[in-house]
């Protein structure tokens, strides 16, 4: 399959299955999954199974799973949807970062980190995966989060999938600007 095609089909699926699966009238159970027959065939981008298989597999960020039996595809993560990812709480790392841009600053030094309209609030466990996230929005500011103390303080932390840390939020005190 040619990488378009591929890149089109991610794209696709991000935009279904985190943001408006109504679009194309697919149903998501409550835990984010969507039959794979039925989203093959309500689809407006064509493509096989053996395509999706693919798209799966080969994804940069494996954005996207499987259940055990590939009858059902969710994405692992950035939902804007209510959907529950049924998660168990884990403990993080004592650093954290969050990749953004100098423009966001003064409004994170004043409100923390929120989650804005995704599901969580987002965190990657190394510089270098901040500074891609960072990097989509221009030159890119990485912040330390001290996830280690918000974790003693009571503070929940989830671990996606796909390797991406979410939380609700960061308050001021935790960012290391
Ligand atoms: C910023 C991509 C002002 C925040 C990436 C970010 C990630 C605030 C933006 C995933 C703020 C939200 C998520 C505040 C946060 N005031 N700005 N109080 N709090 N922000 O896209 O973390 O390729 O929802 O810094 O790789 O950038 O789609 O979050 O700039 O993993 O799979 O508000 O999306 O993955 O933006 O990215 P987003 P994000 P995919």
């Amino acid at each position: 399959m040619d990488e378009k095609h591929k890149k089109n089909i991610s794209k696709f699926l991000s935009l279904i299955l985190r943001h408006s699966p109504e679009t194309i009238h697919l149903q998501l159970d409550p835990n984010g999954w969507a039959d794979v027959d039925e989203l093959i065939q309500k689809s407006s981008l064509r493509f096989t199974s053996e395509e999706l298989e693919e798209v799966v597999e080969t994804n940069d960020k494996q954005r996207f799973a499987f259940n055990a039996d590939h009858t059902r595809i969710r994405a692992s993560q950035g939902h804007s949807i209510d959907i529950n990812l049924d998660l168990q709480p884990q403990q993080p790392p004592e650093f954290l970062y969050h990749g953004t841009v100098a423009k966001f600053l003064a409004s994170i030094q004043k409100e923390g980190l929120q989650k804005m309209s995704r599901q969580h609030l987002h965190l990657s466990h190394d510089r270098q995966t901040a500074e891609k996230v960072g990097s989509r929005r221009g030159s890119p500011v990485i912040l330390n989060i001290k996830s280690g103390q918000m974790h003693r303080d009571g503070i929940l932390f989830y671990l996606s999938d796909n390797g991406v840390w979410l939380t609700d939020q960061v308050s001021p005190q935790y960012i290391d600007f």
